[in-house]
């Protein structure tokens, strides 16, 4: 007899063009699309990166957002204009509109969230663009949100500022949160980098109870504790960042049972500040034991203006 098959896994990425996906990445130029991220490609298997979940029940797309439900698993985009640049307002705007669509549905759940706006560095001390977007997103949600808070990105795109780009992976179960045992939980920052502190979680462990586990990387930079290492040195940025992705996939492993090991990287992408530091940046991942090929390099700011690079990825379970 031969064996059963294994079942589909409730979440597969790839990095190829699809219209049966559930969310479609399209990285390159500034566009108004919800699922355009205006970084630029700087290297990698392509500008398009796929989350299937199964068939799609419904889906829709148009002005400022998208949305589409499978069985498990849930996208919902908003993007906000700015209105005379005020990023607290946009931010705020968008997380309202998110939740008012998240939470009476069938996918409640906030597993993953991809903040993405231009000039994210703008700013001098409190005004700084990102830590008005914290205000504005730590105003709107409730109390379901930071309980725990989903994984997430905020990345500052190419461009002037024009809107505030929201794209979440909803469930209709929630997922398990993973905290970095080498950072301090981003949440209990202290009040040098904001007047609010951020709200995410540094990873999101999906189907733990499948046979096909996955594990959400937030974007992951070269903090330890809550402080910028290596500042000047994109290499030993890098390095220090997959060292926390190490430990925070030590910690799924530890939550799952289940071995993170870099090889079963699905998609990884790496933000780079300066296109120039491309060469740097796939030495250092070459060197890490991660499969280059799913590696996408993207232009984009992180949110810390003295660090040059952050990493995220996808990660099964082996
Ligand atoms: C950090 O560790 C880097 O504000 O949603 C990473 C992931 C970062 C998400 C967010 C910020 C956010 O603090 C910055």
């Amino acid at each position: 007899m031969s064996p059963s098959p294994a079942p589909a896994a409730r979440l597969r990425i790839a990095h190829a063009d699809d219209g049966a996906a559930l969310i479609r990445f399209e990285f390159g130029a500034p566009a108004p699309e919800p699922l355009r991220v205006a970084c630029a490609p700087l290297h990698g298997p392509g500008p398009v990166e796929t989350w299937f979940a199964g068939g799609i029940r419904e889906s829709a797309e148009t002005v400022g957002a998208a949305w589409a439900h499978g069985k498990h698993y849930a996208l919902c985009a908003v993007s906000v204009e700015e209105a005379d640049g005020d990023i607290e307002t946009a931010a705020a705007t968008a997380y309202e509109r998110l939740l008012t669509c998240v939470r009476p549905s069938e996918h409640p759940y906030l597993l993953r969230i991809w903040n993405y706006f231009a000039a994210i560095n703008e700013g001098e001390g409190d005004d700084e663009r990102y830590r008005r977007f914290c205000v504005g997103r730590a105003r709107a949600v409730d109390g379901m949100f930071n309980d725990p808070p989903p994984a997430a990105t905020a990345i500052g795109t190419d461009g002037r500022p024009n809107r505030v780009q929201l794209i979440a992976l909803c469930a209709s179960a929630p997922a398990l949160a993973l905290e970095n045992p080498r950072q301090t939980p981003a949440w209990r920052y202290p009040r040098e980098f904001g007047p609010v502190s951020p709200g995410f979680s540094r990873g999101a462990l999906l189907d733990a109870e499948s046979d096909s586990p996955r594990l959400l990387a937030s974007g992951t930079a070269s903090i330890v504790g809550h402080v910028s290492q290596h500042v000047g040195d994109v290499g030993a940025q890098l390095h220090e960042s997959l060292a926390n992705l190490d430990a925070l996939l030590a910690e799924g492993e530890r939550q799952a049972g289940r071995a993170f090991p870099l090889a079963n990287c699905e998609a990884l992408r790496v933000y780079l500040r300066r296109p120039g530091d491309l060469a740097i940046a796939r030495e250092a991942i070459a060197a890490s034991g991660l499969p280059t090929d799913r590696v996408l390099y993207l232009r984009g700011d992180v949110c810390r203006r003295e660090l040059d690079v952050e990493i995220e990825g996808a990660f099964v379970a082996a």
